[in-house]
C-alpha cells in the first residue's frame, strides 16, 4: 500500500481539512475512492492488494458492496477468475426481481469487498442480503479500515475483516514522506479516538442488528466498551482464539483474573508457590531461564500441579527474533517451552514472521501467545503507532494470538484478552523502572482483563492471604465494571 498512498493523496481520494459527514459530524479527513475510477492502473493495483491481503480467506465468489467497491470486486473477479455477484440496492420491480445478481448455489461462500470501513454497517447490510439468499459469508476485505471499531463490530457478528491498510497507518506513511504535518496527524487521530463505535449489541454474538438500528447508532457513536461483556460471553465469540476461549472460560468458572508472576529463584520455590497459590489464580507466569535447577522433571511436576489446581502455564519469554530462530527457541533447547507452556509472550518488533513460525510450531491446539503491545516500565518505546501496529499484526494470526500485554484497552475487540503487568495495591514504582497500578485502576477503569501480580504477592509475609486479597480485588473490579455497563 505504501507505494499507492501518495497517489491516493494526489488524485484526491484522501483529503485533509474539515468535512461535514452524512452523520452530521465534522471530520478532519475525507476519503472518496470514487476518485480512483479515473485511474485504471491505480484501480488494478489496489484490487490486487485487496486480493492478496485476504488470500487466507476461503471463498468461491466475490461480491462488492455497492457502489464504490463494485469496480474493485470486478477487477478481482476478472484477474483471478472468480465468479462475481452484484447485490442490488433495491430489487427490480420487473423481470426476475432478484436482489442478488449472478450465478450461485445456496451454501457457497462469498467474500465481501468494500472500499472503506467505518462502523461496518454497509458490510453487515450486504452480509444480511447474501445470507437471506442462502450464501455463507465469513470474511470481508477492505482497502481502508478507518480504525473506528468496525473490525471489532464485524468480528462480533462472526465476520473476519481483512484490511489492506488502516487510517493510522496511512497517516504515518504520509507523515514519514513529508506529505502531512504533525498537527493534521494528531487531529485525525484525536477524531478517530473520539468517534469509536462500540455497541452493547456485541453481546448478541452473531445476531445482525436491523438496518434502521445501525443507522441510528451510527449517528451518535456510543462509547460502550466491549469490557461490558462477561469473560464467559467473550469465550464464546467465533473470533476468540482457542487459548483465549480456554482462559476466559476458566476465569469465569474459577472466578479469578489474577495471574501470578512467580519470579522466584529456583524451580523448587516455583513448585511450592504453584502448589500453595494455584487455587487462587488463572495463570502461573514464569521466566524459565531465570529459575535455577530447570529440567524436564520440573515442567512435568508443574504441569501436574496446573492440572490439579486448574491454572494455565505462562512462559514470559518475549520472543523477538527471526522466525526460524524463535521456532527453535520455542520448541527446543533446554526449556522446550512448547512442550509445557500454554501461552507465551512475543514482541511485535520483529514483525509477523516470529508469530507465524510460532503458530506453525505450536504443539497443542489450544496454546497461544500474547503480543507485547505496551509495557509497564517507564520509558518503554511500545507506545503510539507501535502499539497500534502490534494490535494490527495480531489480526493475521487469530488462531494463535490470544490477546495483548498492555496497560490500557488497546483494542475494543472483545475476542482479545488484555493482560496487564505492574499491579500492586500501592501505586508507585520499584526504583528500577517498574510502574504499578492498582487492580481497581487496571480492571475497573482501564478495562483490561487480567492482572499480573508478582512481588505484591511473592514478597508478602502471608502469600496465600495476599493472593486471595488480589483475587478478591480483581474480581470485584470486574463485577463493578459489568454492573456499570
Ligand atoms: N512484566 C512486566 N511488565 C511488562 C511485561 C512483563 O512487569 O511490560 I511485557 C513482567 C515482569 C515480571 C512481572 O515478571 O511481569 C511483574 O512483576 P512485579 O509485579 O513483581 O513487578
Amino acid at each position: 500500500m505504501d507505494e499507492c498512498v501518495e497517489r491516493l493523496l494526489d488524485v484526491r481520494a484522501l483529503k485533509f481539512g474539515s468535512y461535514k459527514l452524512r452523520t452530521g459530524l465534522v471530520s478532519p479527513v475525507y476519503i472518496d475512492f470514487r476518485e480512483i475510477f479515473g485511474c485504471p492502473d491505480l484501480l488494478c493495483q489496489l484490487s490486487e492488494l485487496i486480493f492478496k491481503v485476504s488470500r487466507e480467506a476461503q471463498y468461491e465468489l466475490v461480491c462488492g458492496v455497492p457502489y464504490t467497491a463494485l469496480p474493485l470486486a470486478t477487477c478481482i473477479s476478472i484477474t483471478h477468475h472468480l465468479p462475481m455477484l452484484v447485490r442490488r440496492k433495491e430489487a427490480k420491480d420487473y423481470g426476475t426481481k432478484r436482489i442478488v445478481e449472478g450465478k450461485f448455489i445456496p451454501g457457497q461462500t462469498c467474500l465481501i469487498v468494500e472500499d472503506v470501513v467505518t462502523f461496518g454497517s454497509s458490510i453487515l447490510e450486504t452480509v444480511s442480503v447474501l445470507q437471506q439468499e442462502g450464501l455463507k459469508v465469513t470474511d470481508a476485505v477492505v482497502l481502508l479500515d478507518r480504525a473506528q471499531g468496525g473490525a471489532e463490530r464485524l468480528a462480533s457478528c462472526g465476520i473476519r475483516l481483512w484490511s489492506v491498510s488502516t487510517l493510522p497507518q496511512i497517516l504515518s506513511s504520509l507523515r514519514s514522506r513529508g506529505r502531512l504535518d504533525e498537527d493534521t496527524v494528531c487531529k485525525v487521530l484525536d477524531f478517530l479516538a473520539a468517534n469509536q463505535y462500540e455497541s452493547d449489541s456485541l453481546a448478541n454474538g452473531s445476531a445482525l442488528p436491523a438496518k434502521e438500528q445501525l443507522g441510528a447508532s451510527e449517528k451518535i457513536p456510543r462509547i460502550v466498551s466491549a469490557a461490558a461483556l462477561s469473560y464467559g460471553q467473550r469465550s464464546l465469540l467465533p473470533t476468540t482464539s482457542p487459548f483465549a476461549t480456554r482462559l476466559l472460560s476458566l476465569m469465569e468458572e474459577k472466578r479469578t483474573n489474577v495471574a501470578l508472576a512467580a519470579d522466584v529463584l529456583s524451580c523448587a520455590d516455583a513448585l511450592a508457590l504453584a502448589e500453595e497459590l494455584g487455587p487462587e489464580i488463572c495463570m502461573f507466569k514464569i521466566h524459565a531461564d531465570a529459575l535455577s535447577g530447570f529440567d524436564e522433571g520440573f515442567h512435568l511436576r508443574l504441569v501436574d500441579i496446573a492440572k490439579r489446581h486448574r491454572f494455565l502455564l505462562f512462559e514470559d519469554r518475549k520472543f523477538a527474533d527471526i522466525g526460524s530462530v524463535v521456532r527453535r527457541q520455542y520448541e527446543g533447547g533446554v526449556f522446550r517451552i512448547s512442550h509445557w507452556a500454554h501461552v507465551v509472550t512475543v514482541h511485535a518488533v520483529a514483525g509477523p514472521g516470529a508469530l507465524l513460525s510460532l503458530q506453525e510450531a505450536y504443539s497443542s491446539v489450544d496454546s497461544g501467545a500474547f503480543i507485547v503491545s505496551e509495557m509497564s516500565c517507564q520509558g518503554s518505546l511500545a507506545v503510539g503507532n507501535y502499539t497500534q501496529a502490534a494490535v494490527e499484526m495480531a489480526k493475521g494470526c487469530r488462531d494463535f494470538v490470544a490477546g495483548f500485554i498492555c496497560t490500557s484497552r488497546v483494542t475494543t475487540d472483545p475476542s482479545w484478552v488484555l493482560v496487564t503487568p505492574g499491579v500492586k495495591f500501592q501505586e508507585g514504582d520499584d526504583g528500577q523502572g517498574q510502574q504499578y497500578l492498582t487492580p481497581d485502576e487496571v480492571i475497573g477503569r482501564r478495562g483490561t482483563d487480567v492482572i499480573v501480580v508478582g512481588r505484591g504477592i511473592v514478597n508478602a509475609d502471608d502469600r496465600l492471604a495476599t493472593a486471595q486479597a488480589y483475587r478478591h480485588a480483581g474480581w470485584q473490579a470486574y463485577e463493578g465494571r459489568l454492573a456499570q455497563s
